[in-house]
Parts: structure tokens; C-alpha cells; sequence
């Protein structure tokens, strides 16, 4: 192909980790194995309608037997770092109480492997499995799950902490808070949109008293930040109730976090446009502080943008909430703001493609948390991959979709984004939440029936990017 040889156009900082991630519930399978209790997904996908053709993660790509094949993979493809999540329940099933041991040894193993093979592990304490027994309790609109989230975190960094240096809290809490809560389209399903702004506290909370407690057990050197995938929102018109559609989203969306955590207070305009929902009595003297901890990088999501506007009177067809089919909306107080699809091609997952975004969200984050590193801990795209005649699966499409990505991160580090890494989503087709497997977001193409996996040629061209340290002139 052109490729080959191809002179890099556009080079990148030394030492820019050129990484993949996954999460726990999405690959792993093994649900019932070595103590591992039922999480929020494991109940939620077995629950009838919630899950596209009743898929669930019971097996998964069997990443939990593979681990060893699946690190060799990455090795192949010369990544330098590869992002992960620790499933809660294999650690404390019950989400209370003392480690068991043969789930962290999982982990140990693989971060050993991963070290071995010269692919630095970055830990994801949160990526959405919640032991089962803690909703019970109440889940994250619970004060007490952010107690039990800080002791978890504590217990993986005795564990692993002489091992790895790069920890995230939370992957997304965005989508833990409000579609688990508010639009109930994941785990565990509630649809209560006070609820849903306390689960968004409690998850600030969690993360500000966990990375507090790794402080504590993990060494010097650890760098502790957390996931966000805020969204880039733009205004469908510069019209005044269109610009105020975009800062309630906004307020919903980014600085429910970006507040607490870079601000330490909750923006005045998000508490008066929630007022007929919530009183925010549950945010208590001393927790803003608690959230308001150092961040040693912040780790930024980024798959499209939104563009609202102000309710339209001529609008057809039933509202966009810009995060699929439900009758109950995840924008608490807002669920009158019109979603509009962004110009540009469409992926798989009706997602529009706009490199732009990216762009903009890493200068964004620049000027807000200055003198933070930032990593794009998720980029990528799915779309309808097939093996064609010889075994092989050519995904031009994405393709080009990393190549208008990166070059986006490329664009930010020129104009003072100090981004330090960027991983793909994902290593491998997996586990798409409530799209089950029918959206394949790998690099490397699954099998579902043999559990095969075929490198895409999207996985040879990143290959060569992570081994060059740049872009190529053309894909
Ligand atoms: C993120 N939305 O999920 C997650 O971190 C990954 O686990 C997931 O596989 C990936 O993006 C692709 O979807 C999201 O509806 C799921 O806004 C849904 C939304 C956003 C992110």
C-alpha cells in the first residue's frame, strides 16, 4: 500500500505513549470464576430488553483466559502502553471487606506481563462494574458507595502499586451517573433524574477519597487522574436561547465534574437550573474540598460532538438525546433541549465524524487545568468490519477516522496541548454496553464463535504509527 515506507509527516513528543484500552466487563468473560460476584452489567444484560439480542458479557472475548495471547498481540503491534479496567467484584465480591486474593492475582499477572513485554499499564479502577450487592445497597446515589469506592481503591493500590504507575478513578462518570440513573440505557437501569444528580455526586465524591487513599498506599512517583468524556457542545445557532441550550448542556454534561474537581464548587447555574429537581442537600460541607484534590493528568474521552439548540416547534420525528432510544432523558432539567446531528460521515454507531472536536476539547481542558498533562484515554470508532475471502478485515473507514484523530491531537500539542498519550478504543471488538456485540470498536477483529482474533489492517496501520512515532502524508 501507499503506506509502506511512507516518510512521517507529522511527528509527535518523545515518549508519547502510543496505547489501546478495554474494560473489564467488555472483554474479560469468566463472570462466575475465581469468587467474581455479579456486578450491575452482569445483572442488567441478563435482564430482558436492556441489552440489544439479549447479548451479555458472560464470555465475552474471554480476555481472562487469553490475557497472555491478547498481551503478546499488543506487543506485535509495538504498543508502548495499554489501558485496562479491574472488574470491583473479582476483588471484593461483595463490595465490602478484605481482597481476595486470586482476583488480584489476575491483575498482578497481567501487569507483570504488560512490564515484561515493555507496554506500560495504566489501571482503570472504575469502568462501570459495580458489585451487585452495593446497589443493593442504593449504588452511587448512595453516600456510602463513595466510602466502600475509596477502600476498593485502596485495596488495588496495595496490590499493584509497586507495579503501576499510571491510576484512573473513574472511567466516564458522565455515563455511571447519568444513563445509568437518568435515561437508565446501562446499569442498573434507573430512571430518576434526582437520583441521577446524586450518583453524580457520590462518583466526585468516590474519586476525591480514593485518590486521597492512593496518596497514602501508592509510591511517590504514581500519577492518579481520572477519565472524563466530556462533551464538546456546540450551538446550532448563535441565537440567544440556542447559546443557552449549550451552556445547560454544558453545565450537565462537563462542569457537573470539571467544577468539583478543577474549581472545587459546583457552578451556580447548574444548582438554579436543577432547583425543581433537587435541592443538592446531599453535597455536604467539606466534600468540594475532598473532590478539589490534585490530578496528575486528566484523561479525556472523545468519540463526537453534540450541537443543541433551544426546543424547536418544527422539529420532526422524536428528540435526539444524542445517546440513544429512551423515553426518560439523562440531561436532569434540560430534557427540552433539541440534539442535532453534527455535520459529517456517519460511523456505526450514527456518531458523526469530527476530528475537529478533538481539537477543540484538548485546548479546551488546556486552558481550563493548565499545567495538567492531558492523555486521550479513548478514541476510535465501529463500524461494520467483515473477514472477506482470504481471512482478512480492511477497515479503510477507520482508517481514516484514527489518522483525522490523530492528526487533531497533533494540531492541539502545536497549539500548547500538553498531551502525553493517546489509546484507542479498543484493542479488541468487544462488549458494546447495551449495543451488546452487534458494534465493533476493535483494532483487532473477534470471532465471537472461535474467539479468533484478526488483526484489521487499521491494527497494521497503527502499528506503524506507534513504531515510527508519526503520521504518514496519506493513509
Ligand atoms: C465509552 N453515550 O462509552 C466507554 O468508555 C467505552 O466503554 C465504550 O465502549 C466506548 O465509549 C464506545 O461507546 C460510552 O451514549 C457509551 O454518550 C455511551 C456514550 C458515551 C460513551
Amino acid at each position: 500500500t501507499a503506506l509502506t515506507n511512507a516518510p512521517v509527516a507529522t511527528r509527535f513528543p518523545a515518549g508519547f505513549l502510543w496505547g489501546a484500552a478495554t474494560a473489564s466487563y467488555q472483554v474479560e468473560g469468566a463472570v462466575r470464576e475465581d469468587g467474581r460476584t455479579p456486578s450491575i452489567w452482569d445483572t442488567f444484560s441478563h435482564t430482558p430488553g436492556k441489552v440489544l439480542n439479549g447479548d451479555t458479557g458472560d464470555v465475552a472475548v474471554d480476555h481472562y483466559h487469553r490475557w497472555r495471547d491478547d498481551v503478546r498481540l499488543m506487543a506485535d503491534l509495538g504498543l508502548t502502553a495499554y489501558r485496562f479496567s479491574v472488574a470491583w467484584p473479582r476483588v471484593q465480591p461483595t463490595g465490602r471487606g478484605p481482597a481476595v486474593q486470586r482476583g488480584l492475582d489476575f491483575y498482578r499477572g497481567l501487569v507483570d506481563e504488560l512490564l515484561a513485554q515493555g507496554i506500560k499499564p495504566v489501571v482503570t479502577l472504575y469502568h462501570w462494574d459495580l458489585p451487585q450487592e452495593l446497589e443493593n445497597a442504593g449504588g452511587w446515589p448512595e453516600r456510602d458507595t463513595a466510602y466502600r469506592f475509596a477502600e476498593y481503591a485502596g485495596l488495588v493500590g496495595e496490590a499493584l502499586g509497586d507495579r503501576v504507575e499510571s491510576w484512573v478513578t473513574l472511567n466516564e462518570p458522565w455515563c455511571s451517573a447519568f444513563l445509568g440513573y437518568g435515561s437508565g440505557v446501562h446499569a442498573p437501569g434507573r430512571t430518576d433524574p434526582a437520583a441521577a444528580l446524586r450518583a453524580a455526586h457520590h462518583l466526585n465524591l468516590g474519586h476525591g477519597l480514593a485518590s486521597s487513599v492512593l496518596r497514602d498506599v501508592l509510591p511517590a512517583r504514581a500519577q492518579v487522574g481520572i477519565s472524563l468524556n466530556p462533551s464538546v457542545v456546540r450551538a446550532l445557532t448563535e441565537a440567544p436561547a440556542d447559546l443557552d441550550a449549550r451552556r445547560r448542556i454544558d453545565a450537565l454534561a462537563n462542569r457537573v465534574f470539571t467544577g468539583p474537581l478543577l474549581k472545587g464548587a459546583y457552578p451556580r447555574d447548574l444548582i438554579t437550573d436543577t432547583a425543581a429537581i433537587t435541592d443538592w442537600s446531599f453535597v455536604r460541607d467539606g466534600d468540594t474540598a475532598a473532590i478539589h484534590q490534585p490530578l496528575d493528568f486528566i484523561g479525556l474521552n472523545y468519540y463526537t460532538p453534540a450541537v443543541v439548540s433551544a426546543a424547536r416547534p418544527d422539529r420532526e420525528g422524536p428528540r435526539l438525546d444524542g445517546h440513544g432510544a429512551s423515553q426518560h432523558t439523562p440531561w436532569p432539567g434540560a430534557d427540552d433541549v433539541d440534539f442535532h446531528h453534527a455535520p459529517g460521515e456517519l460511523t456505526a454507531m450514527n456518531w458523526p465524524v469530527d476530528p475537529t472536536g478533538l481539537t477543540d476539547l484538548l485546548l479546551d481542558h488546556t486552558a481550563q487545568a493548565p499545567g495538567i498533562p492531558l492523555y486521550v484515554t479513548e478514541n476510535g470508532a465501529a463500524y461494520e468490519d467483515v473477514v472477506d475471502a482470504e481471512g482478512r478485515v480492511h477497515d479503510p473507514d477507520r482508517i481514516r477516522y484514527l489518522h483525522a484523530h490523530l492528526a487533531a491531537v497533533h494540531d492541539a500539542i502545536e497549539q500548547g496541548a500538553d498531551v502525553r498519550g493517546y489509546f484507542l478504543w479498543s484493542l479488541l471488538d468487544n462488549f458494546e454496553w447495551a449495543y451488546g456485540y452487534g458494534k465493533r470498536f476493535g483494532a483487532v477483529y473477534v470471532d465471537y464463535e472461535t474467539q479468533e482474533r484478526i488483526p484489521k489492517s487499521s491494527a497494521t496501520w497503527y502499528s506503524r504509527v506507534a513504531r515510527s512515532g508519526g503520521l504518514p502524508a496519506e493513509s
